[in-house]
């Protein structure tokens, strides 16, 4: 018998920085008596993140959701935009807002991201744009995606909220289609507390996003495009300061902790993961595991269940699907490989501050409710 956890396990754990340090940055805001709208933290915080993804334009926003409305709203996109039912129900949530319609697409179990090889069967007159995302931050098939996008004159903006750090052959994954959204809620692999950012290749659009994020005020004498109220404060750009010094380092505990899940899980059957391919830089943000209950000796649900005798609280990212939601029911859709995951995936706790031995009694866990 394996003892339980003495305190709760969660599926993640935010990164934070050193109190004294937050403490000591934050003392700038007293001193600027500056705390939102575009502060020199916030300028401050936007270069040098621009430099750490290696982007040509970015700009920053108070959270992931908003920062991806904006994105849709910024580029006109009409009609229907295709999009994966197996994602946070913001990214459908986002295209919904603007009056759009998501059409699901079905995806693929080796990756769990959109299937490129579905995509063109749904596009029709009405399709303006393909929003997909790099789900656990594992990249989507971006040529196959770029081809189609150009064939059919279509926008691609990606949902990049959990792939902060990724990069395709040493190229960041923010490089690809026209805008991608990153999210640095407290649950990802960077957090602002709550923030977000769009990297873009077309320069013109810093203006559009500017104005976007802050309810389209030009100046004090014109108010030029409807907008949102969507800046990020100088409190969100000091913890983004304090957590882009780390970030490397995080990446490469994640990595380790990742690699003894690998480890362990590879000899337990019915338990399935994808391992990363050589040419991604991987940022290790998520520990997603399909139980295969035909091989495995209880189901998804049950698992999620024993875990938590243990104090072990996993997430099934992401049951139920957008696509099986309430809000999304008027929507059809048909996308099996989606439906097959969405009942079997589970995301076990995975975060930069996790020991080598929770890891471990993780697995060990596994392997004696496996017997
Ligand atoms: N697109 C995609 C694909 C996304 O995944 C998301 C967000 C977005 C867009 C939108 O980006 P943002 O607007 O959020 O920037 C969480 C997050 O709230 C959400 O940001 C995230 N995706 C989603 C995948 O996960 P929940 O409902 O699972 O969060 P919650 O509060 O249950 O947190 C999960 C666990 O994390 C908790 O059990 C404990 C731990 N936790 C959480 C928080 C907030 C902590 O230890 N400390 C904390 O401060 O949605």
């Amino acid at each position: 018998m394996i003892k339980k956890f003495e305190n709760p396990l969660f599926v993640t754990q935010p990164s934070l920085p050193k109190y004294e340090l937050y403490v000591k940055i934050i003392k700038r805001i007293w001193d600027n008596k500056w705390i939102s709208n575009n502060g020199p933290i916030h300028t401050e915080f936007e270069k040098s993140l621009k430099n750490y993804l290696q982007s040509n334009n970015i700009t920053l926003f108070t959270n992931g959701h908003l920062a991806l409305d904006i994105a849709i709203r910024s580029l006109n996109v009409k009609g229907e935009v295709i999009t994966t039912p197996f994602t946070f129900v913001s990214t459908a949530h986002a295209i919904s807002m603007n009056g759009l319609t998501p059409v699901f697409c079905d995806i693929k179990t080796i990756d769990y991201n959109i299937d490129e090889d579905s995509i063109e069967s749904l596009i029709n007159e009405k399709t303006t744009a393909i929003l997909p995302v790099h789900v656990y931050g594992r990249p989507c098939n971006i040529i196959k995606i770029q081809e189609l996008a150009d064939k059919y004159n279509l926008k691609v903006i990606y949902d990049a909220a959990h792939a902060f750090g990724v990069q395709i052959d040493g190229t960041s994954i923010g490089d690809f289609g026209d805008i991608s959204m990153f999210s640095f809620h407290a649950t990802k692999v960077f957090n602002t507390i709550e923030g977000g950012a769009l990297t873009y290749k077309d320069d013109l659009l810093k203006d559009k996003f500017n104005l976007l994020k802050n309810f389209g005020i030009k100046n004090e004498d014109e108010v030029s495009m409807v907008g949102l109220n969507a800046k990020m404060s100088e409190f969100q750009a000091c913890m983004g300061i304090l957590n882009l010094d780390n970030i490397n380092n995080d990446i490469k505990k994640l990595k380790t902790l990742t690699e003894l899940y690998f480890s362990n899980l590879s000899k337990i059957p019915g338990i399935i993961f994808n391992e990363i391919p050589n040419n991604i830089k991987y940022n290790y943000a998520y520990m997603p595991i399909i139980v295969d209950e035909t091989k495995f000796s209880i189901t998804r649900d049950e698992l999620f269940k024993r875990f938590k005798e243990y104090n072990i609280f996993t997430r099934k990212y992401f049951y139920p699907l957008v696509s099986d939601t309430l809000a999304y029911s008027h929507i059809k859709s048909n996308t099996p490989n989606a439906t097959y995951l969405s009942n079997r995936i589970l995301c076990l706790p995975i975060f930069s501050d996790m020991t080598l031995k929770q890891v471990q009694k993780v697995c060990d866990i596994i392997k004696f409710i496996s017997k």
